[in-house]
């Protein structure tokens, strides 16, 4: 039985105050569906006795066949307190890394959530994560701790021991929170240090500042998690009990006689109760009394545990008489003692008053949003909040106020977009009728009885009659029948759309009212209010229909709205401010996620920020040719349906498929066989990506001997050299110069590749974003744009960035590197340098973006376009197997074009414009066809609109063609065999992962780790349980099938989490043949044994289709099996 009406909800929906929006976050089966389900049983949606066996809110076949949820979802609730009357709107989040791109999109749009933590496996690594999630959206946690009943039934723990394990899982968390704090605390003190560093007018005294202060005096204390604070809930969500020690507290201080307010500072912690004075003392360890938490309240859940286990009647009855329950009969008698437990503590400790009591009234309402919140929302990139125009600030007062009047502009933000059948929308149900509707049919229904009498006796037709409002005039409209066509009415909706998808907009109104029909902006992440105001003049008409068009902005009807409720939707007309809403229609203006917005000063939110990098990718294509746009329709409705996926076309026709990880590609190849393709698909392995990167020459060779001291072999194999296959006309120095003419001979360049440090590699990738952003700079400043708009704080940044840099460059060898790095590549703002050491030409990202304004020699700077361009196309592709470099500094160290001028100067005017170089020359390579890349579109206009030459350039077009485009591919050549002749290496992608084993199967799970070429980092043993985690590393290309491998192999008892993490130089060499005396004695002529890096390059060219360097067998011996020798 449903309890509350939806008029209950819309009435509930309107009083502000009393609204929590909330989600509950944990790792992986912890339980919150099953809480969830409590909650929701308490709602009466579904019957307590299926509270935890029906798990409601997966509400997919996959989620309830594998037991694990993938996809959030919402429902509003109905909860009483204090007679207030409370509505929450609660989302159930996914705890598998795979999906935590869920978990993003519903801290969103929520104010606080509820952390499970699983009593047994204490805080886990995805524990932290949603920890860390829920405090960089900066909303409030409160805790369960539940699964307490295993402790009881698993563990066996006594009370005392459970109690000190409960202390401890406390601890822990708090400890995570509070290092949340304090990196949050200590960065604010940073940037407020360069604040004042940068602040010219400050007293030289106040830049000293005293880092020891600062943490102390910001209070943190209501940050933490404690009972007493009324934070914390212990709970069973299967047996249906929860408690938080106010409840106890209440019943005790009627029934010891001591003040409330003393026990709720004393249950929870090293307190005592002397029973005869009637007193609480401190100090229960010291004098071996039990703390008060044991003695009032673990022990008399255990003693009902232990009476019901060992099926103890009497003892049973006394119990719940004491408590003035009532046991069903059939509850009674059951033979399950689980069945008795759940019938006996949801009664005496029900789990959804304890959990919801504690959520209203810990938890904030949309009304008491945090101005942190709000600024942070509002400011994306690196702007802030000052910086934001006055029009734009203003309605940061808006969202605070979260107002409902018809003046409050309206704000809504989408999280994501879901698909649901368009069938099971409310507006294509079919629905009750109403009363009159009733009423109308029955007088037809009379009507033709009447008429059929009347034929049936030879008369006419009986005159018409004027029942209930129908006129009816002709009998002849009868034969088609009422219910044919009330029948047909109902079906013609959903048999049009029969099949289709729908798609939901998972939003929250921040402010105004959401009506149907209500006009609205939707504002693309990249929209600037900004450039707006700059083209509508202030005292614009707001109506959205006389605007200019606008970039990243589109203008829609709100068409549908619903109430969320789990499985189902409901109608409505409008939702009120601070609500959790679905919006219909929408799908084709908001791809992922959107700002819906009535006012056009309004910023777009800041970008959700995602745990996990989608890294698994396959190729997908249709099993029959001909059902191929089909498949592409179907692949753009999944990447609208899912937060995280991504899919690209590549250049070569692949239709690839980008995944967070296996489980996650499952669900993707599912949904788009099934909801959204609807065909037979096929699938290729999973495409492992991999990076090319250059070492330091060995020191020692393959058998440990120091190089240099043996004898070379050189009979048997020639050596690298060859090899490489560097062509005549290319030099080579001693030390890796190479030094290259283009085809023409009118330039030469020469060009040395060196590693770069590893922290180097590692400061660039993380500034990537940063790099893209000072790479626009440098280009608008190139087109002579206004660059003032160059914040402050991306100034900062950027010569905080150098700073790092050069503090990693130092030696000899890097002396002036950093001011002479030119580009970063692949893309412009991968992690590979090229630095210009030309004395004839100077260029740098630095002084470029701080204004590049010299008149240098604008011919250098022109052809300087063609060499960046050579460089980004020689990093997108190494020589390897054509995946892109990462942590290679190419060195330009001479670039020579006298030739080019003499030539110029001599008058050769061929003034052909050269927009169309490289075509010929490149032409693979004008788009990324290998990319990583994580904006496609993005990328290839990027690459090659710079890869056309500016005007005014001398272009000198002979038969090897045009100029601009030999230098780029001459370019890339030296590039490319600048690399050849230095040790090459590939890069792996790793993931590490945690898995929890108990210690019996540890050793099955280091040896399915080793198998995998998997290295373990650290194992500890979890406090109070048999319990191990292993933190281990574990390339990507061997993950396939690891999670699996390890739950077969220890009997599900393990289960890994696996995360990319980094990249990872594999040691062998690819290319090595045995070249000494005793390498030659070691691995044999052939050297065919294993060499893991050569197997990983030779599987990416054969997928690629590039040539691979085989070995056939040349003296083969005829196999023979020892067994039967002997
Ligand atoms: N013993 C015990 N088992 C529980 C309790 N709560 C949940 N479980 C079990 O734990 C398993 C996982 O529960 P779920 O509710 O699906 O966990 P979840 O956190 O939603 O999992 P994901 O959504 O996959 O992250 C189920 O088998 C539940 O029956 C509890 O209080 N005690
Ligand atoms: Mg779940």
């Amino acid at each position: 039985m449903v309890l509350n009406s939806l008029d209950k909800m819309i009435e509930l929906q309107k009083n502000t105050a009393n609204i929590r929006n909330i989600c509950v976050l944990a790792h992986v089966d912890h339980g919150k569906t099953t809480l969830a389900d409590c909650l929701i049983s308490s709602n009466g949606i579904i019957s307590s006795r299926l509270a935890g066996k029906l798990r409601y809110m997966d509400s997919r076949e996959d989620e309830q066949i594998r037991g694990i949820t993938m996809k959030s979802s919402a429902i509003s609730l109905h909860y009483t307190k204090d007679n207030e009357e409370y509505l929450i709107n609660l989302i159930d989040s996914p705890g598998h890394v795979d999906f935590s791109s869920e978990v993003s999109t519903a801290v969103r749009i929520c104010d606080g959530c509820i952390i499970v933590v699983d009593a047994v496996e204490g805080v886990c690594p995805q524990t932290q994560a949603v920890l860390r999630q829920a405090w960089l959206e900066n909303i409030r946690p409160v805790l369960v701790i539940n699964k307490i009943d295993r402790l009881i039934v698993e563990l066996k723990f006594t009370p005392q021991e459970a109690y000190s394990h409960l202390k401890n899982i406390l601890e822990q968390i708090n400890a995570l929170t509070g290092s949340l704090f304090t990196s949050k605390v200590l960065e604010e003190r940073a940037e407020r240090e360069t604040e004042s560093q940068v602040n010219p007018n400050s007293e030289p005294g106040e830049q000293v500042y005293d880092w020891s202060t600062g943490l102390e005096d910001t209070d943190d204390s209501h940050l933490y998690f404690s009972p007493e604070q009324g934070n914390v809930v212990f709970t069973s969500a299967v047996d249906g009990w929860g408690f938080g020690i106010e409840h106890f507290a209440k019943i005790y201080s009627k029934k010891i006689g001591i003040k409330k307010e003393v026990l709720l500072k004393t249950l929870w912690g090293d307190y005592y109760i002397n029973m005869k004075a009637k007193k609480i003392m401190k100090g229960d360890q010291a004098k071996g009394k039990k703390p008060l938490f044991v003695q009032l309240i673990l022990e008399n859940i255990w003693s009902l545990y232990d009476a019901v286990l060992k099926k103890d009647k009497e003892k049973i009855e006394k119990i719940v008489t004491s408590l003035g329950l009532k046991i069903g009969a059939r509850e009674a008698r059951h033979s399950d003692p689980k069945v008795q437990i759940n019938a006996i503590c949801s009664q005496w400790l029900p789990i959804s008053h304890a959990v919801l009591s504690m959520v209203c009234q810990k938890l904030p309402s949309p009304l008491d949003i945090a101005s942190e919140r709000v600024e942070k929302l509002m400011c994306t990139g690196s702007q802030t909040f000052d910086s934001l125009p006055p029009e734009t600030q203003a309605l940061k007062t808006a969202f605070m106020k979260c107002g409902s009047e018809d003046t409050a502009p309206v704000i809504i933000f989408v999280s994501k977009m879901f698909a649901v059948d368009a069938k099971a929308l409310p507006q294509n149900k079919p629905r009750p009728l109403t009363q009159d509707e009733i009423a109308q049919r029955r007088e037809r229904a009379r009507q033709r009885h009447a008429d059929k009498l009347a034929a049936a006796q030879g008369q006419g037709p009986v005159e018409p009659t004027c029942h209930g409002g129908i006129l009816k005039t002709s009998p002849q409209e009868e034969p088609q029948g009422d219910e044919q066509q009330e029948s047909m009415a109902l079906n013609s909706a959903p048999q049009e759309e029969d099949s289709q998808e729908s798609f939901i907009a998972f939003a929250r109104v921040f402010s105004g009212v959401a009506r149907r029909g209500r006009k609205i902006f939707v504002l693309g992440p990249k929209y600037s209010p900004v450039e707006f105001l700059q083209r509508v003049p202030s005292g614009f008409s707001t109506s959205p229909d006389d605007l200019p068009t606008v970039p990243h902005m589109a203008c829609c009807t709100l068409e549908n709205l619903y109430l969320l409720m789990g499985r189902e939707l409901e109608e409505l007309e409008e939702v009120p401010p601070g609500n959790v809403l679905g919006i219909g229609g929408l799908q084709d203006f908001v791809l992922k996620s959107a700002t819906l917005c009535s006012l056009p000063s309004c910023p777009p939110f800041i970008p959700l920020s995602f745990e996990a990098t989608p890294i698994v990718r396959v190729a997908v294509e249709p099993k029959h040719p001909s059902e191929m746009p089909q498949l592409v329709k179907g692949m753009k409705l999944l990447n609208q349906a899912d937060p995280c996926v991504q899919i690209l076309i590549q250049e070569t026709g692949e239709h690839v498929l980008v995944t967070a990880g296996e489980v996650h590609l499952q669900r993707c190849l599912d949904d788009l066989k099934e909801r959204f393709a609807k065909i037979h698909i096929s699938v290729s392995e999973p495409i492992i990506p991999f990076r090319e990167t250059i070492t330091k020459p060995p020191k020692v060779d393959m058998v440990n001997e120091e190089i240099g001291k043996q004898q070379k072999v050189a009979v048997i194999h020639q050596t690298r050299d060859d090899q490489s296959k560097i062509p005549e006309g290319v030099q080579v120095d001693s030390d890796g110069l190479i030094t290259i003419t283009t085809p023409n001979k009118l330039a030469t360049l020469s060009v040395r590749a060196m590693p770069l440090p590893e922290e180097v590699t590692q400061i660039l990738e993380e500034n990537s974003d940063l790099i893209r952003s000072m790479e626009q700079l440098t280009s608008l400043l190139d087109e002579g744009k206004n660059t003032q708009m160059v914040h402050q704080k991306t100034q900062e940044k950027m010569w905080e960035f150098k700073r790092k840099l050069e503090q990693h460059l130092t030696g000899r060898k890097w002396r002036n590197t950093v001011d002479q790095i030119w580009s970063f590549g692949p893309r412009k703002c991968g992690p590979n340098i090229l630095v210009s050491r030309s004395v004839d030409f100077q260029s740098s990202v630095w002084t470029g973006a701080a204004g590049r304004a010299s008149q240098a020699a604008s011919r250098y700077r022109d052809l300087g376009n063609s060499i960046v361009s050579g460089f980004q196309l020689a990093t997108l592709s190494g020589p390897m197997c054509e995946e892109p470099l990462m942590g290679v500094c190419f060195v330009l160290e001479k670039w020579d074009v006298s030739k080019l001028e003499e030539q110029g100067a001599t008058g050769n005017q061929n003034h052909e414009n050269s927009d169309v170089v490289g075509e010929g020359q490149e032409g693979k390579g004008s788009c990324p066809g290998e990319d990583e890349n994580q904006e496609p579109p993005d990328g290839c206009s990027d690459a090659s609109e710079k890869r056309t030459s500016p005007k005014g350039e001398p272009s000198v077009t002979d038969c090897y063609g045009p100029f601009s485009g030999q230098l780029i591919a001459t370019m890339k050549e030296a590039c490319r065999y600048a690399l050849q002749v230095k040790p090459q290496r590939l890069m792996a992608a790793m993931y590490t992962c945690d898995i929890m084993a108990t210690s019996d199967v540890l050793g099955r799970v280091y040896a399915v780790l080793s198998k995998r070429e998997g290295r373990v980092l650290q194992e500890e043993m979890k406090e109070g349980t048999d319990m191990f985690i292993i933190k281990a590393v574990l390339p990507v290309a061997e993950s396939f099938g690891f999670a699996d491998e390890i739950r077969k192999r220890t009997s599900g008892l393990a289960s890994p989490q696996l995360v990319f993490s980094h990249w990872e130089i594999i040691p062998s060499d690819p290319f090595w043949v045995p070249t000494t005396e005793e390498e030659y004695l070691h691995f044999g002529e052939k050297a065919d044994s294993e060499n893991q890096a050569r197997k990983y390059m030779n599987a990416v060219r054969k997928r690629k289709g590039l040539h691979v360097e085989e070995k056939i067998v040349e003296h083969a011996e005829k196999q023979r099996t020892l067994s039967k020798n002997k």
